[in-house]
């Protein structure tokens, strides 16, 4: 059943149950009414949310999602991402290993856990849920330069384990596919968006991350990103800004990143929230800096 519960390893969510490659079914029938409530109460306030704040394929995928009225079946939101990318989602019990993680990604398959928060953690988990992974992740596969980004993403990780360079491939994917901004040409101009999934599935993140003006925001530049350490526990102290889905794929598609991680090796660590001497935050063209 899709309850969350706490297996041997400390992680939430049922492992006991799954198959070698940690999927296991969705069990959507045992979902309960209070839960369906609960996902059409996350569900209306992100998606009020994100008409403002979130990236022009976020607003898209969700729309072609059509998940405003409970818990979704994967296997029905699964034949939109077959034909918009070939992407499936798979089930699985919560957090999983690393290189298990890869490989799904490696082959389009993108894991979505299966239990839902509970009502009095609506605001913030350190896991993730199946809110925060099919309303936050699954929009954006949607997208072929995301979709194209994460299957790459997946087969570098391989390669990075054996390098010894997990903690910098992790940071690029934690700066963009979870806490990445974009700018974005709108119809009153450049706008700041999101489109990580750890921002959207988060009311008070999506307002601060795109709206605090004291916030350090970055150009995106994968050798800052690798270097820069993160935060699980609270808020990001800085975000970096895409100026197009593309980038991500045109910086980072050869996902040769072994010059980039040699780099990393020399360079000190940054602290989230810190700004380095030469360094320009990013700011809208014409807004006077703060
Ligand atoms: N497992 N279910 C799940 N979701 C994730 O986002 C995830 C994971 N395992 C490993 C992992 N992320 C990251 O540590 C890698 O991207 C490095
Ligand atoms: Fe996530």
């Amino acid at each position: 059943m899709p309850q969350p519960s706490t297996s041997a390893s400390g992680l939430r969510g049922e492992y006991e149950g799954a198959r070698e490659d940690y999927t296991l079914a969705q069990d959507w029938h045992t979902y309960t009414p209070a839960m369906h409530d609960r996902w059409r109460h996350l569900y209306a306030r992100q998606s009020a949310l994100a008409a403002t704040h979130a990236a022009r394929s976020f607003r898209e995928g969700l729309a072609r999602l059509d998940c405003a009225n409970g818990i979704p079946r994967f296997d029905e939101a699964n034949r939109v991402i077959a034909t918009a990318t070939g992407w499936q989602l798979v089930a699985v019990p919560g957090f999983i290993p690393d290189a298990v993680f890869f490989e799904h990604l490696a082959h389009r398959r993108f894991p979505v856990t299966r239990w839902l928060r509970e009502e009095h953690e609506l605001d913030y988990l350190v896991e993730p849920d199946v809110f925060h992974d099919f309303f936050g992740h699954v929009p954006m596969l949607l997208d072929p330069a995301v979709a194209d980004f994460l299957e790459l993403y997946g087969r570098a990780g391989a390669k990075a384990m054996a390098m010894g360079a997990l903690d910098m491939l992790a940071r690029l994917y934690w700066y963009t596919i979870e806490f990445g901004l974009i700018c974005e040409e709108g119809a009153n101009g450049r706008a700041l968006k999101a489109f990580g999934a750890g921002i959207l599935s988060s009311a008070g993140e999506t307002r601060f991350s795109v709206e605090d003006s004291a916030v350090l925001r970055l150009p995106f530049d994968p050798a800052r990103v690798q270097r820069t350490g993160y935060r699980i526990d609270t808020f990001q102290q800085t975000y970096f800004v895409l100026d197009s889905l593309e980038q991500l794929i045109a910086q980072l598609s050869a996902l040769d990143l072994s010059p980039l991680y040699a780099e990393g090796r020399h360079a000190p660590p940054v602290e989230p929230g810190a700004l380095l001497p030469g360094e320009t935050p990013f700011t809208l063209a014409g807004e006077p800096n703060p």
